[in-house]
């Protein structure tokens, strides 16, 4: 344990003002003791200092033109945080809040998510602080190409595979290829993940991560004998993870009650209308608040955060980081609430973390339960690679596969250290494992 509060210590003085990524790196690091016990050859080898520091870290600029002929200017980033076990993958953000602490918490977690797929990707990451809300469609395009302009000699199939995350769906990623095969003349597919099903995206992409993470719940279920079907569930946001497992859940008997925006959030006890709202939200780009306006059923609440005094059974947080601090903590579970399962990255802070823990919450970490979305990134470039593509069936069935073998690893590696059955623990450990022997059987690196 000296050795990792040494090391915490040594992280924080390297990066002070990069809150969120310090607070990344406690989570994972602090669940380590029991390993470190266990395996001298990691403190020997300063295994967690060289975890946190990235590999290769890229600022550029990006300059590009808005409809009124003005020069605007943006910071972009990518982050090579750990190549051990494959090529550098992970999405791009584009969002205001964009800075390097948060490009770096991301890229950190993408490294454990990635090794417990069980497939070869390495942990990446990056964005910009550009916001694409109230972007027309010809800005959000010169953007893009502004932005790939600087990126693509940073990337490749075999080096760095981007994607998206939030504010980077399928029209971004479409945008950002073009310009990638524009300036490099050649059709290069496995070069992003999350393309158009006519240039080599994979079906279930869009779907998988939220897809993914209902099959993680059922696992938990089926793994503690509890029956899914009639519970309810409040997810937060309203975007491509939120939406695709509000769809999922729905398909498994599951009633979820509320769903949300940045603005505000809908509860509709009769059960959210999924394709109402993919149509309202993915199609359309509204706010959620038109919901409401559609469906008799449903109430509008403004403000985003209220959306955790709805009772419910499952909270399911697919938004944004540290959307659960230690009051809303207290009230799901003063609620009654029995599962939390984490959509988004880091969307409970460590406080709220610990009092879910302590207070018998079962909790799906995000590194395991989000890692649908990279694992069929991984699919997709397997993909490319072969220049060839599997049916729906067949990319959802080994999407359903990994997920399963994601929760029995997890719950061997907690097993194993003496945590029991402690999905946070076991999927740092086992994630970490996998990630420090790849890195001592390279050298020193
Ligand atoms: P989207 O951009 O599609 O959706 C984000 C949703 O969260 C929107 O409904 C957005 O509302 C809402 N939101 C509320 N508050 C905030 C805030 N402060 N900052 C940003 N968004 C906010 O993103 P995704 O669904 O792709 O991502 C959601 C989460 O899941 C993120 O944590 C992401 O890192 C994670 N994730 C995504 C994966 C993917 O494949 N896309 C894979 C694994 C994890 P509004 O529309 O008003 O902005
Ligand atoms: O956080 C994530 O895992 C993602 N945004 C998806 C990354 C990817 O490469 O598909």
């Amino acid at each position: 344990m000296d050795y990792i509060k040494k090391s915490l210590e040594q992280i924080r003085e390297n990066n002070p003002h990069e809150e969120e990524f310090l607070q990344a790196v406690e989570e994972v690091f602090l669940s380590l003791g029991p390993v470190f016990e266990k395996h001298p050859e990691f403190e020997k080898a300063n295994i967690l200092q060289r975890m946190a520091e990235p590999e290769r870290q890229i600022k550029f600029r990006v300059s590009w033109e808005d409809d009124n002929g003005n020069v605007q200017v943006n910071s972009g980033y990518r982050v090579q945080f750990n190549g051990a076990i494959g090529p550098y993958k992970g999405g791009l953000r584009f969002h205001p809040s964009v800075y390097i602490g948060i490009i770096k918490f991301l890229g950190f977690e993408q490294i454990f998510k990635n090794a417990l797929t069980g497939l070869p990707i390495g942990g990446g990451k990056g964005g910009s602080n550009f916001n694409p809300k109230g972007k027309s469609e010809n800005e959000v395009r010169r953007f893009c190409e502004a932005f790939m302009k600087e990126l693509y000699r940073h990337i490749g199939p075999n080096v760095d595979v981007p994607a998206g995350d939030i504010g980077v769906g399928a029209r971004e990623i479409g945008l950002l290829y073009g310009e990638y095969r524009r300036i490099s003349g050649s059709f290069d597919a496995g070069v992003l993940t999350g393309k158009g099903l006519t240039y080599g995206g994979s079906l279930v992409r869009k779907e998988a991560t939220g897809f993914g993470a209902i099959y993680f719940v059922e696992e938990m279920f089926r793994y503690n004998n509890i029956k899914l079907e009639g519970k309810t569930a409040v997810i937060s946001g309203s975007g491509n993870v939120a939406l695709y497992a509000a769809k999922k859940a729905t398909e498994k008997g599951i009633r979820v009650i509320a769903m949300s925006d940045s603005d505000g959030y809908v509860v509709d006890e009769s059960g959210i209308d999924v394709d109402l709202m993919i149509n309202l939200k993915e199609v359309n780009r509204k706010r959620i608040s038109e919901y409401a306006k559609e469906r008799p059923s449903a109430t509008y609440h403004e403000g985003w955060e209220g959306i955790w005094d709805t009772v419910c059974d499952i909270a399911l947080p697919c938004a944004t980081q540290n959307d659960i601090d230690i009051e809303k903590a207290k009230k799901i579970v003063a609620a009654g609430t029995k599962f939390v399962i984490e959509g988004a990255n880091m969307p409970t802070t460590n406080e709220a973390m610990r009092y879910f823990l302590d207070n018998g919450i079962i909790v799906g970490p995000a590194k395991a339960v989000n890692a649908g979305g990279v694992s069929t990134s991984a699919l997709e470039m397997a993909q490319n690679s072969m220049k060839y593509s599997w049916t729906f069936e067949e990319v959802d069935a080994k999407l359903k596969e990994i997920m399963v073998n994601i929760h029995t690893h997890s719950v061997e590696a907690s097993e194993e250290y003496g945590y029991g059955y402690n999905l946070v623990a076991g999927a740092n450990i086992a994630g970490f494992l996998k990630v420090a022997h790849a890195m001592i059987a390279q050298g020193i690196y």
